[in-house]
């Protein structure tokens, strides 16, 4: 049978509609009358009306919270109990991005916060903690409580204080939970926000292995990817312009050797959160359909699914089974998200090819660019040398390359021999030799018509890549001049600002 049983009410409920259906009322007798019965069973839970089993049993369970990506086990109860939950506030600057840093507001020092998972019909005694040197009072709003606010007037906790509320998990499903304190907007955009899992009475169907993901949008005053230390931009907030829009509050916090694992041959699940402030998420794993899909965290579930939706403060869960080995990218399938605001992680599936079902050959490389590397550790050297005045040539160069990768690799090849009557060499340039500083111009304005490099004619467009910073762009020229006997030489950022700011070169000086 195809539709979902949840629970075991839902069987209950089947019986007793197919009583119906037999002492005589006139129900239809035919197949679409088994349909109607089997569709009445799967709508219809019971919802919070039935979700109390009753006062709690046996001795008080202290919950297993978990950092993403991981995820508590199964409480694997057949009973209500009582279980104790201790979320720790913690403000603490953590990097979003390479070289980049951000003070984060965090549910258990995590963005997203601690996984919570309990049972439907638990009592749980909810003790939040707000670290003594938090400069911010803060409470939280679980979407999985019954009751004003969520939990949110309960649970206003100063610094260095404590609250306690208690709440009867009356619903199962998947939840966010945030701070709700004022500006809502800012704490949850400072990354306050994670998911509790209430399971229900019979649990979910088992699987081999869950993993916890969670989208949000960050707002910095300086652009995508500047380095150094980023405040919080509250006007771009307010335009729901983000800077970033991340799974696991960092770039790269699920991509290289970090990225999540499974083998062929398994089922993963995943539960995936989104806390916004502002942004819905398309959520798609590219190279996988999701087998099920609990959308919204519902009871419910879709099956062979390619993108879900998931609203600002809200959640699903999919599982997939897993049959090629390689590497799948999770992204929001919005997709200037996940290529230039960096909603994108990767999902390593291990395991012997099956030709029968993919050709091969490993695409990622060509999907995601220098976000296919272990790490940009490189870039983050870079920008320490250069905050301690120490940056050498050597440093930009190895940060250059990371970045080279993927940005320029994609055109002009990895080895910077280009494709001959498409894109022009960088390798050898007598262009690049004539004058090595119009790189800056090159990158930060684009290129188009006419040019001749080595003796062989282009008449194509290079777009400008004026989403670059200035330090990655002096990075990348000091690379490439550098590399494949070029002339070498160096660029630094104050000279990419200002040629980004002297505007295009007009056509006399571009030969
Ligand atoms: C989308 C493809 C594409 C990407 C990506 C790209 N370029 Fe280009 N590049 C071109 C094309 C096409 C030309 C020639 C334009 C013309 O015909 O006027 C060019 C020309 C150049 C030139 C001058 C010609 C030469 O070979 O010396 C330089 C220098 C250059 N690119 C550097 C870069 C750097 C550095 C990056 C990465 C930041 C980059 N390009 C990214 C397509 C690309
Ligand atoms: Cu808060």
């Amino acid at each position: 049978m195809k539709t979902v049983i949840w629970n075991h009410r839902s069987l209950v409920l089947a019986v007793a509609l197919a009583a119906l259906a037999l002492t005589g009322c006139k129900a239809d007798r035919g197949d679409k009358g088994d349909a109607a019965k089997t569709s009445a069973a799967a709508t219809d839970t019971g919802g919070s009306q039935k979700g109390d089993f009753g006062p709690p049993q046996g001795a008080e369970i202290k919950a297993v919270l978990t950092s993403p990506p991981n995820v508590p086990p199964a409480t694997g109860r057949k009973a209500p109990a009582k279980v104790i939950v201790e979320l720790d506030v913690v403000e603490k600057e953590m990097p979003i991005s390479e070289g980049v840093t951000y003070t984060f507001w965090t549910f258990g020092g995590t963005v997203p916060g601690s996984f919570i998972r309990v049972r439907q019909g638990d009592t749980v005694v909810f003790h939040l903690r707000n670290m003594p040197d938090s400069k911010m009072p803060h409470n939280i709003d679980l979407h999985g409580v019954t009751g004003p606010g969520g939990g949110a007037a309960s649970s206003f906790t100063a610094p260095g204080h404590v609250s306690r509320f208690t709440f009867k998990a009356l619903n199962a499903g998947l939840f966010v939970y945030h701070c709700a304190t004022a500006p809502v907007g800012m704490h949850v955009g400072n990354g306050m926000y994670g998911l509790i899992l209430v399971e229900p009475p019979e649990g979910l169907p088992p699987v081999d292995r869950e993993y916890y993901v969670m989208q949000g949008d960050f707002y910095t005053s300086g652009k995508y990817r500047e380095k150094g230390h980023q405040p919080f931009d509250m006007e771009k907030a307010i335009e729901e312009h983000p800077t970033y829009v991340l799974f696991n509050g960092m770039e790269g916090a699920l991509t290289g050797d970090k990225a999540l694992t499974a083998k062929t041959g398994e089922t993963v699940r995943l539960f995936v959160g989104n806390g916004g402030p502002n942004l819905v998420s398309s959520f798609h794993v590219i190279g996988e359909i999701f087998d099920k899909v609990w959308f919204e965290g519902g009871t419910r579930f879709q099956e062979n699914v390619q993108t879900t939706l998931i609203p600002s403060g809200g959640a699903a869960i999919m599982d997939f089974h897993l049959e090629v080995p390689g590497s799948y990218v999770l992204v929001d399938h919005s997709i200037f998200r996940a290529f230039n605001k960096g909603a994108l992680a990767i999902l390593k599936a291990d395991g012997a090819e099956r030709k029968d079902i993919y050709s091969g050959k490993e695409v990622d490389a060509m999907y995601i660019g220098d976000r296919a590397q272990p790490n940009l550790a490189a870039v983050t050297e870079a920008t320490t040398a250069a905050k301690a005045g120490a940056l050498t040539v050597e440093d930009q160069i190895k940060a250059g390359q990371a970045l080279f990768a993927g940005t320029c690799s994609t055109c002009h090849q990895p080895n910077g021999e280009g494709m001959e009557g498409v894109f022009p060499p960088l390798a050898k340039s007598d262009l690049i030799k004539a004058d090595p500083k119009r790189i800056v111009d090159i990158v930060t304005h684009g290129l188009s018509g006419p040019v001749k490099v080595n003796g062989k004619d282009y008449n194509s467009v290079m777009p400008p890549m004026s989403q670059l910073t200035d330090d990655e762009i002096a990075n990348i020229g000091t690379y490439v001049l550098n590399s494949w006997g070029n002339p070498g030489g160096r660029i630094d950022k104050d000279e990419v600002a200002a040629r980004r700011k002297a505007g295009k070169p007009t056509a006399a000086a571009e030969h």
